[in-house]
């Protein structure tokens, strides 16, 4: 059995972590059996970030590294029937979302300061359930000042709100413009691709947290569609 370390259901969603989320999508599309636990214990985590999995006894970090291992270890590949050209594109969505998009995201919960306000409640609570409330607060401060390094590390913290908007929703216009009217990004079959843009497009339509990149891709019907569609196929039993 594969346990999964990952971020608690939340605001409708699977996790509120958009990676773990991922993660937990493509587990369900490739019929693999896993239980969660959601204790957000990064002490024990291979890279320091969630999602990881236990498998067999061993520990392993990243859910791109852990779905190639099981193409590489297991045989399950959910993008086989995908051409060359296909994999290629698909490869660059994934990594346009995981490497670009997911920052946004990051700057949309922490740097703006209503929006903080609310994510560091989600924080405080979901790190009280495993240890005690004097210990929350400054991990939580930790956390913050982590999360803004990144920001500026990364680079997209260097630019300003504007800046931001224009980049994140040209990604998601792409996205928009690539999917059109196929019920899947890679044509009728959900794909590792599907997982990924299902997880960054919920995590940033979902939770309560105002800003002007979620008013845009709210109004980008394919995307929101694609969530639903993505949500009833996988995700039927959520919050049941
Ligand atoms: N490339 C990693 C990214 C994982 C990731 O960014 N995880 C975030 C939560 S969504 C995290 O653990 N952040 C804590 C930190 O960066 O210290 C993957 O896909 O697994």
């Amino acid at each position: 059995m594969i346990t999964l370390y990952t971020a608690s259901p939340l605001w409708g969603l699977p996790s509120f972590s958009p990676a773990c989320m991922k993660l937990e999508t493509w587990l369900r599309m490739a019929k693999l059996t896993y239980k969660t636990d959601t204790s957000l214990n990064l002490a024990i985590a291979p890279k320091g970030k969630i999602p990881f999995i236990d498998y067999q006894g061993k520990l392993i970090g990243d859910s791109t590294i852990i779905i190639e291992m099981f193409k590489s270890e297991a045989g399950i590949d959910l993008d086989a029937g995908l051409t060359t050209v296909e994999r290629a594109i698909s490869l660059a969505f994934r990594r346009m979302i995981k490497e670009n998009i997911y920052w946004g995201e990051v700057y949309i919960r922490y740097q703006i300061p209503e929006n903080w306000q609310v994510y560091r409640e989600v924080l405080l609570n979901t790190l009280s359930a495993a240890a005690p409330a004097e210990e929350c607060e400054p991990i939580v401060e930790e956390v913050y000042k982590i999360a803004c390094n990144q920001l500026f590390n990364h680079g997209i913290g260097r630019h300003n709100d504007q800046e931001i908007y224009q980049i994140t929703t040209a990604d998601f216009q792409a996205l928009s413009d690539f999917i059109a009217d196929k019920p899947f990004f890679m044509g009728d079959q959900p794909t590792t691709l599907d997982a990924t843009a299902y997880a960054y497009i919920g995590n940033l339509i979902k939770p309560p947290l105002g800003h002007p990149i979620v008013d845009y891709v709210l109004q980008l019907e394919n995307l929101c569609q694609h969530y639903e569609r993505m949500n009833n196929q996988f995700f039927s039993d959520l919050g049941k």
